[in-house]
């Protein structure tokens, strides 16, 4: 129970307790992280604030990807509280929903920038600032999902984005590499969060993946968190520019 004991880390993307970053930030604690996370908005503070307090985590400020400044800020308050860090998990992602639905080509060019924008490149925003806060050596993981590598219906957009995403997990891990930063991603099956009741069908998505799966289920944010866990522990060390997939075979099969 002491894989994470003496590393700290920063926790983007918890919205609620139903939310992959809660799931990551709770194993995270029980394995003896330190955790801060920021929360998106004043509306999500009043609920990130007690799941923080029942974690016992820090709670560095309010940080929307879309506005660097506030990027900056959460760095500096985390750099006040840390000094340095091990870990950063990346559990951010937005498509307009009106746009998980129907088909890809019909997908706009402003949508289309902002869901790249917020889904693939904030996590190289992130990089760039965790880079100077990890003099020892760290770890990177972001969350994915397999309408990356085929198409899934309803994912459209978040398809393309995804498919960014996992390719600029190889360019980091390339570029970090040498400063032993390592760089993954967790291919997460569908699990029933905010985000997921955006996309079209998503019931029937579910139901589809308890029925085709090797495991014959989906999976949970616990299992997705303890797969964290092993990403950013020593565990995985010789890990790095991998999409590990945690969604209970399904992408052996579909
Ligand atoms: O089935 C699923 N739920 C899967 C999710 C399967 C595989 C991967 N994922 C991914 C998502 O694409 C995302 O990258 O996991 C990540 C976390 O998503 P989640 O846990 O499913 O969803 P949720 O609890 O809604 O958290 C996503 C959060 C946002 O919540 P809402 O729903 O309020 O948009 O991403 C954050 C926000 O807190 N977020 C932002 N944070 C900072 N700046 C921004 C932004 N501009 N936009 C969204």
């Amino acid at each position: 129970s002491g894989l994470l004991k003496g590393k700290r880390g920063l926790i983007f993307g918890v919205a609620n307790n139903r939310s992959i970053a809660y799931g990551i930030a709770k194993a995270a604690r029980a394995q003896g992280a330190e955790i801060a996370l920021t929360y998106q908005g004043e509306a999500l503070k009043k609920r990130v604030e007690p799941l923080a307090a029942e974690l016992g985590g820090h709670i560095v400020g309010h940080c929307d990807v879309t506005d660097p400044a506030t990027i900056d800020a959460v760095f500096a308050e985390t750099e006040k509280l840390f000094g340095s860090i091990d870990f950063l998990i990346h559990c951010i992602a937005f498509s307009d929903k009106d746009e998980l639905d129907g088909r890809y080509v019909d997908t706009t060019a402003d949508n289309f920038t902002k869901s790249m924008f917020i889904s693939c490149y904030s996590f190289t925003a992130l990089a760039q600032r965790a880079e100077k806060l990890m003099p020892n050596g760290g770890s990177l993981v972001t969350l994915t999902y397999y309408g990356a590598e085929k198409w899934m219906p309803h994912y459209n957009v978040m398809g393309v984005a995804k498919a960014a995403l996992e390719a600029s997990v190889r360019y980091l891990a390339a570029d970090l590499g040498p400063k032993n930063i390592r760089v993954n991603a967790i291919s997460a099956g569908p699990i029933k969060t905010l985000a997921a009741s955006g996309i079209g069908d998503f019931r029937y998505i579910l139901k589809w993946n308890e029925l085709n799966s090797p495991l014959r289920r989906t999976v949970t944010t616990d299992e997705v968190g303890d797969a964290g866990v092993y990403l950013i522990s020593d565990l995985s060390r010789g890990v790095t520019g991998e999409v590990q997939h945690v969604d209970a075979g399904y992408h052996i099969v579909g």
